[in-house]
Order: C-alpha cells, then structure tokens, then sequence
C-alpha cells in the first residue's frame, strides 16, 4: 500500500488561508481519504497540527499530534468550542503555513472542545497545554485567521515583505 501523498501547504500572505471553512457536510470515504493525506503532510513537515485550510481545502477539519512519540493522532471534524478558560499565558508559536517565524501569543490554557472523530462519533475532549494551545491555534485557521494577526502592524508588514521576498527568491532558485 502506497503512502498517501503530501498535500502542498499554503504559505503566508496568499489570501486563501484567510477564507472561513464550512462545516463537513458527511464523515465518509473523501474525508478519511484527505485525513490521511493531511496527517502525512503535517508529520512529514514535523508540524503538531494542520487545519485544511492550509492545504487549500476549505472544510472543518483538523489533525493534531501533540505527542512525543508521534503516535497519538487526533481528527477534529466540526470542532466547537464549548468552554475556554479565562487564565491565558502567552507562548512562542509558529506556523507550517509561515515558515521560520516565532512569536508570542496569548491563548486560554485549557479548553473543551467538541468534535465529531474519523468515524463521524462525537466527541468530547478536555485540553490543557501544548494541546489546548495547538487546538486553538488550528480552530483560528478554519476562521481564516493566521497566529502573525496576533502580532502588531509593524511586524506583520515585516513578517509579510519577508516571505514575498523568500518566495520570489525561491522561485528564481
Ligand atoms: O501550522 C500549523 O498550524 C501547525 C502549528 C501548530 C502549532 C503552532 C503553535 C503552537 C502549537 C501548535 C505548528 O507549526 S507545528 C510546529 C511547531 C511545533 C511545536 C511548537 C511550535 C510550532
Ligand atoms: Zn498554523
């Protein structure tokens, strides 16, 4: 059985990654089919998360590995967010969709998300650190919402001429 093949990420600014995912109409065969697909592509660029917006795929969906081990994935399909605490802290997040950039944002240190599985069984989970973190990391995409917007206009016009100029560099490698 052939790996499924690598999906190409999105990269800041294209304007697709700030288009507002709609829900996933049926948990069938297409959806475990681009499950896969998002879980090699998010391991195989050592990310903790994907949301299909960043593979250009404009659905509710997300897949998320935390883990140490690499071996503890988790599918979130139609992700709500029923509860999220008021305590936050701030942490150093980047993004698979903004290659080489780090920067502090604030988040809630525990929510309770949720989500319908692979199988189209719904789920509840509780989550705190790096997990709670990813999970609202990944939900801001599917709302268009890329972690550089967190950060203040100077950066962000940095951050945007940065990569402009690393991707007509790159095309002209
Ligand atoms: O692009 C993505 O959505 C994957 C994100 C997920 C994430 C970002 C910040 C904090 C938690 C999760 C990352 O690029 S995955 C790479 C990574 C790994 C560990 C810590 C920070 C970033
Ligand atoms: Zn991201």
């Amino acid at each position: 059985m052939n790996p499924p093949s690598l999906l190409p990420i999105l990269r800041y600014p294209d304007p697709r990654l700030h288009t507002v995912a709609r829900p996933v109409q049926a948990v069938d065969e297409r959806i475990r089919a681009l499950i896969e697909r998002m879980f090699a592509t998010m391991y195989d660029a050592n990310g903790i998360g994907l949301a299909a917006t960043q593979v250009d795929v404009h659905e509710r969906l997300i897949v998320i590995d935390v883990s140490e081990t690499r071996d503890e994935p988790l599918v979130l399909i139609n992700p709500e967010i029923e509860w999220s605490s008021p305590e936050k802290r701030k942490g150093e997040e980047g993004c698979l969709s903004v290659p080489g950039i780090y920067d502090g944002v604030e988040r809630s240190i525990a929510v309770r998300v949720r989500a319908l599985d692979a199988q189209g069984a719904e789920r509840v989970i509780d989550a705190q650190g790096m997990l709670a973190v990813c999970i609202q990391h990944e939900m801001d995409h599917l709302l268009g919402k890329v972690f550089v917007e967190y950060l203040s206009p100077l950066k962000q016009g940095r951050i945007k001429s940065k990569l402009v100029k690393a991707q007509r560099e790159a095309l002209r490698a």
